[in-house]
């Protein structure tokens, strides 16, 4: 038996990072959160129990950010296995009822059902507290395959951020947030309101740019949104500016005229920069379950999606539309969303996630 007093994921060092990278993770503050909160038993020995055992300590912020779906679905999820249950069909079935009710998704949920049933035969379980830590492993490797925090490539100048998703999920809100996690790490950020389809979409867009000391370039409602974001690329080259968001309309993926346009606005980011956007941002409502599946399905077939941001996740007593994302589509998860104020965005990790909402 091994401990791992964990102060940060490997996997989220600087080991292996190319040069000319900053990494969106958050500064000491996350750090400091992962380092004072989470502690992981695991068992070395592969021969009875070989999940993580998770050790509260106070003040774990995510924890209490999450305390929505960690009461739903992460106490639905140890209820399973508090009762003394033998292990049995009907265990795996409440496994899988449980996984299915808090939005894991079809395919993510067999996996999951399987591999702890494996785990059980091959490891010989024989207490149902080692099955809920061997399916709390597989959620983990599950939930480490999307995680891969964003990399601000410096070569790039601007690095052009293109956010996308349907109407009210959280774009405006996530940007403002993101904007604010790069400047505090020393970058400087332009904002542009691509949303011209709506006069209070440049408003509050400029709002949290006055709120946040961030400049916007802006143009009148339902002028181009292209032509928008394309000045703001030339503004942001001249400024020497490091980092530019782009706003765009929420659309509903349904829309095909407003797709065709979205199709437009990366056709005209390329002519300015053929490399740009370097990073296109879906994101999705945690709360709406399998309809992100095909949001995510229908942008991508418009712009290639390269990463995603999941807001609300505060506001839904599931929250296992995460995993159904990873098993489905595999796009890294940048960044999660846990409320409404400007510091409510975490870079996303992988275990410091999945303890906060199961452990
Ligand atoms: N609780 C919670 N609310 C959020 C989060 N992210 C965004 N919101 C709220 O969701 C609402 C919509 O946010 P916007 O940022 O305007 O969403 P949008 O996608 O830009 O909307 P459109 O531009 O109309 O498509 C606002 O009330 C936000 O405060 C989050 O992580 N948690
Ligand atoms: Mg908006």
């Amino acid at each position: 038996m091994f401990k791992i007093f964990k102060k940060k994921d490997k996997n989220n060092t600087d080991k292996g990072k190319p040069q000319n990278t900053v990494s969106a993770t958050d500064t000491t503050h996350e750090v400091e959160t992962i380092a004072e909160t989470i502690q992981t038993e695991t068992d070395s020995s592969q021969t009875a129990t070989a999940g993580p055992k998770i050790r509260k300590v106070e003040g774990r912020k995510l924890d209490q950010q999450l305390e929505k779906p960690r009461n739903g679905f992460g106490k639905q999820v140890k209820n399973l296995f508090s009762i003394k249950k033998s292990i049995d069909e009907d265990l795996f079935e409440d496994i899988e009822t449980t996984l299915l009710m808090a939005d894991v998704g079809a395919k993510a949920t067999m996996e999951l059902v399987d591999k702890t049933s494996a785990s059980v035969k091959r490891k010989n379980l024989n207490d149902t507290q080692e099955v809920y830590y061997a399916l709390m492993q597989h959620l983990m490797e599950l939930a480490k395959t999307v995680e891969k925090p964003l990399e601000i490539d410096t070569t790039k100048q601007p690095y052009v951020i293109l956010v996308v998703g349907v109407n009210g999920v959280g774009k405006t809100t996530t940007i403002a947030k993101i904007a604010r996690k790069f400047k505090q790490q020393g970058k400087s950020v332009m904002l542009a309101a691509g949303d011209t389809f709506r006069a209070a979409a440049v408003e509050q867009l400029k709002t949290w740019g006055e709120r946040e000391n961030i400049p916007v370039i802006a143009q009148s409602t339902g002028s181009d949104s292209a032509s928008v974001i394309f000045d703001a690329m030339s503004s942001a080259k001249a400024k020497n500016i490091d980092i530019l968001i782009a706003d765009t309309a929420g659309r509903l993926h349904t829309q095909s005229n407003l797709m065709q346009e979205l199709g437009k606005i990366s056709r005209v980011i390329k002519k300015n920069d053929e490399t740009a956007p370097h990073e296109t941002l879906i994101v999705v409502d945690g709360g709406t379950g399998q309809n992100a599946i095909s949001q995510i399905k229908e942008f991508n077939n418009t712009t290639q999606l390269t990463g995603i941001a999941i807001t609300k996740l505060d506001g839904t007593a599931k929250g296992g539309v995460l995993f159904n994302l990873a098993k489905e589509f595999g796009i890294p998860v940048r960044f999660i969303g846990v409320g409404e104020k400007s510091s409510d965005l975490k870079t996303y990790h992988a275990r410091e996630f999945v303890e906060a909402l199961l452990g």
